[in-house]
């Protein structure tokens, strides 16, 4: 026989529905819920009467509804019609508030101890009942069978902002591809998804799996560390004669010598008189672990995203055993072919954008190391000697360090020796 569903006595002459749970040919069982209704101050479930298959589902979401608007006819089994169409109604379990409180303040970011992986550890998606969210009883549940925190799901497509269950599906679906949560454990809200083609025309290209884990690793060291970045301008009108000089000599040979090399050179010998900046913080951070070596990291442009091959040991080598060595692995890099040992142990990073051009930029530390050498591209500028303006190639150089190990004047007077070092290259073998 047919039994229809209608609404109960919900306490207000008039309710939205927010949500139709069920659909014709859908089997339903007593208390199912089969609609979300809303009034001023509370939202519900409507639970179903009676245990059969829907044959007609009467209400859609938007409509509002009173005492006795029929919602669904369904048919059921003689024998159960007698139990079911006397079944009571519900009341609602949890009512949602309609206002949310105002949010908590976001907690500060747990300074986590970087590490020297690339790829950031999955975080768990928490179960957190938040009454702020606005969400259905149904929907909440669903949610905390996942384990999803309503307050992380950005995209919430019900009417006045509420979270369907789709949305939550969504949420968990980004969460698994991008194998983090997109927050960043911050409490900071993540950027809400844009559906682009709404405005023109579109192409979707996957992340490179390089580019991703870069990605996902300078989130996490922006997040992490207070990094300061210093400018200044290193004076290397006879760097550069030399190295030209020396450049047509080998013009022979196939080695070439770039600005690059001297100021690894050059960098080197400014850490070994300032250790802290060849150091890394302890995962507790309560100390500073002081290394004895000196290994120097080049970011490399490759096309399938930014690489850091290692120059290991790079005091006890000249500069064409680093110029032979830079090129086997930048090579390396760029042919994909670099080995995961080549990459690890830097003490700290270079990265130069002087072959392509820049006046400056901020660097984002390679962590755990404590600092990173930005270069860009040199140029002649007339230069004060006190009597005259001289020209003079000046190479710009951004220096962006962690300020929980470094200071200010201790990064200014660091970037002054290399300076030095750079001016007068006669001091790197001092
Ligand atoms: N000022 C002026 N000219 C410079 C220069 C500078 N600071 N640095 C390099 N040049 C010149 C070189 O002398 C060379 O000139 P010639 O072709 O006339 O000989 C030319 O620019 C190209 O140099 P290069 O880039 O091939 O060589 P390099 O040793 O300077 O750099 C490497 C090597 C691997 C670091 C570089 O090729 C590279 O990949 N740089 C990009 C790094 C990067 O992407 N950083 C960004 C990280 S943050 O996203």
């Amino acid at each position: 026989m047919l039994i229809e569903i209608k609404v109960p006595d919900v306490g207000a002459p008039q309710v939205d529905v927010i949500e139709v749970l069920i659909q014709a040919g859908d089997t339903v069982a007593l208390d199912q819920s089969i609609a979300t209704l809303e009034g001023d101050k509370a939202s519900m479930e409507l639970p179903s009467t009676a245990n059969g298959v829907v044959q007609q589902v009467h209400i859609k979401p938007g409509d509002k509804v009173s005492e006795g608007t029929l919602i669904a006819t369904v048919l059921v089994e003689e024998a159960a019609a007698a139990v079911t169409e006397s079944a009571p109604v519900k009341a609602p379990e949890v009512p949602a508030p309609i206002a949310p409180p105002p949010p908590k303040p976001a907690e500060p970011a747990p300074i986590t101890p970087p590490s020297v992986a690339n790829i950031a550890p999955a975080q768990p998606v928490t179960s957190v009942s938040n009454p702020a969210v606005h969400a259905s009883p149904s929907v909440r549940m669903f949610a905390r069978e996942l384990g999803v925190d309503l307050g992380k799901v950005t995209v919430a497509t019900g009417r006045k902002g509420r979270i369907l269950k789709d949305d939550v599906k969504l949420f968990v679906k980004q969460v698994l591809a991008e194998g983090v949560v997109s927050t960043g454990g911050a409490g900071i809200p993540s950027i809400p998804a844009v559906d682009f083609s709404v405005f023109g025309n579109i192409e979707v290209q996957k992340l490179s799996k390089i580019k991703r884990l870069t990605g996902q690793n300078l989130t996490r060291v922006w997040l992490n560390l207070p990094m300061v970045t210093y400018h200044d301008e290193a004076d290397i009108t006879e760097m550069e004669a030399f190295r030209v000089a020396l450049n047509s000599e080998k013009a022979k040979d196939d080695i070439k010598l770039t600005a690059l090399l001297f100021i690894i050179k050059a960098l080197v010998a400014a850490m070994k008189q300032f250790p802290s900046f060849n150091a890394s913080l302890s995962s507790d951070g309560e100390s500073i672990i002081l290394k004895q070596y000196f290994n120097i990291g080049i970011a490399v442009d490759t096309p399938n995203g930014l690489v850091v091959p290692v120059l290991r040991d790079v005091d006890t080598k000249s500069i064409n055993q680093l110029s032979v060595e830079l090129a086997g692995k930048s090579a390396k890099a760029r042919s994909g072919k670099l080995l995961p040992n080549e990459m690890q142990g830097g003490c700290l990073t270079i990265s130069s954008l002087g072959g392509i051009g820049g006046t400056a930029f901020t660097p984002i530390v390679n962590a755990p190391e404590v600092a990173i050498l930005g270069v860009t591209r040199a140029k002649m500028q007339p230069v004060w000697n006190g009597k005259e303006f001289i020209p003079r190639l000046m190479l710009p150089l951004d220096l962006t360090y962690d300020h929980r190990v470094i200071d200010g004047a201790e990064g200014a007077r660091f970037m002054a020796v290399v300076k030095q070092n750079l001016s007068d290259i006669r001091r790197l073998l001092l």
